[in-house]
């Protein structure tokens, strides 16, 4: 696996905390670095608890590596140490302990829909870039509302729900704006997306996630995956509305040059190179 780099990113998100730096030779835990002196922040929405957030460690002391009731506090990336009650990042060290904006301690699990077309021409041509030779992919983008960032419309995978679920839910929410729908429109919507979201997809991803907002403490990892709407008359015929998350949402054509939140370019270069497009 290759070093996190925008969990080390100087500042801390929506707060004026500042990482220790740490260079990439350091990030590996097994390297000793006795000059490591990093600072801690949890920050007041998290500390508040909210319903989504732990409790301090001290009073509690949740099953780690296991699925702790109904929270799921096991890792993709295998057994994670624990060091005085507290989780420890599998990747390495990012210059910050405590939980920052995260609500759960070790991993907290989200999930990635990354809906796709071909980019067509008015006659419903596949366009193919003028570089690689190869159709182009669109896939629906959200602008996040916390840094600005254009982003998959993935979101948290909520205590006991299953995968599948939070997949077409958070898509719902952030993409087609479900949340401000009246109750009959909701149903319109579901029964619209149900055969893309109820067919398999193809998983393009499971694992952590290079998310600006993971700690020493605390981390994102998520399960991406493609629903491809070949014949561009499922999804693409929804009106797109940004809701929740999104500040505003889009078709953006899948291009190595387009920059996206957290680890979310790798995944689409992964879609662009199952589905034989350019990249
Ligand atoms: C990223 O944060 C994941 O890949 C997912 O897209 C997202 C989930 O967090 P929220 O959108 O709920 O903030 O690490
Ligand atoms: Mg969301
Ligand atoms: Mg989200």
């Amino acid at each position: 696996a290759c070093p996190h780099v925008k969990s080390r990113c100087p500042q801390y998100p929506e707060s004026t905390i500042k990482r220790f730096t740490v260079p990439e030779d350091k990030v590996d835990w097994d390297e000793k670095w006795p000059q490591y002196s990093p600072v801690s922040h949890t920050a007041p929405v998290v500390l508040n608890k909210p319903i989504w957030a732990d409790p301090d460690i001290g009073s509690f002391s949740p099953n780690f590596n296991a699925v702790d009731g109904l929270v799921d506090r096991s890792s993709f990336e295998g057994q994670y140490k624990v060091e005085n009650g507290k989780p420890l990042n599998p990747r390495g060290r990012t210059g910050l302990t405590g939980r920052g904006l995260l609500g759960r301690w070790g991993p907290n699990h989200a999930a990635d829909p990354i809906v796709t077309r071909w980019k067509v021409d008015a006659s419903g041509a596949k366009i193919h870039h003028s570089a690689s030779k190869k159709p182009i992919l669109q896939f629906v983008s959200i602008k996040r509302r916390d840094c600005g960032e254009w982003a998959i419309p993935g979101g948290m995978v909520d205590p006991g729900e299953q995968v599948s679920l939070t997949l077409q839910r958070e898509f719902s929410e952030e993409a087609l704006n479900s949340l401000s729908l009246k109750q009959s429109e909701k149903e319109d919507i579901h029964k619209r997306i149900q055969r893309l979201f109820g067919s398999a997809g193809f998983q393009v991803y499971k694992g952590y996630v290079d998310d600006p907002r993971n700690t020493d403490n605390a981390w994102m990892e998520t399960v991406a995956v493609n629903f491809h709407d070949e014949a561009g008359n499922s999804v693409s015929e929804l009106p797109l509305q940004a809701g929740d998350d999104a500040g505003q949402v889009q078709w953006v054509d899948v291009d190595s040059s387009f920059s996206l939140y957290a680890s979310h370019s790798h995944f689409l270069e992964l879609v662009a190179r199952e589905r034989k497009a350019h990249w």
